[in-house]
């Protein structure tokens, strides 16, 4: 889906909200979160409307690896991957996601506990 009118990211997309964009490519926006969880807290998107992880993995398997090449490419940037780094999608409501534009965190930089909250 190429765009959804009301969603947050979207605008994000078309640069109607604005965002600390750290990496771009041709089908992703990377830009830090606006409410950090780490040190590094940076959402990677497809620039292309997708609700959940699940829905892009049906939909657009290729694009959804293009998330994850870009996951990498911000830790890189960000000089996490040696101290290691973690890459979440919140799925549905009851794991906490609260917009429906695909998004994965990429967290970093300090100690990371498992399970997470
Ligand atoms: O994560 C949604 C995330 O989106 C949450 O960590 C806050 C972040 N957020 C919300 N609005 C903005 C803007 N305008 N810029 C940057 N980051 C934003 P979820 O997994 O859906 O709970």
């Amino acid at each position: 889906m190429a765009r959804v009118d009301d969603c947050l990211f979207c605008k994000i997309v078309a640069k109607e909200i604005p965002a600390t964009v750290v990496r771009e490519t041709d089908t992703t926006l990377a830009f830090r979160d606006i409410n950090p969880q780490a040190p590094t807290h940076v959402l990677v998107i497809p620039k292309a409307h997708h609700p959940t992880a699940a829905a892009l993995a049906d939909e657009d398997p290729g694009l959804a690896a293009d998330v994850l090449c870009e996951a990498r490419n911000v830790a890189a940037d960000e000089g996490i991957e040696d101290a290691g780094y973690r890459v979440v999608f919140n799925t549905g409501p009851g794991a906490g996601q609260t917009v429906f534009h695909v998004h994965a965190h990429v967290l970093g930089g300090r100690d990371l506990r498992w399970p997470p909250g």
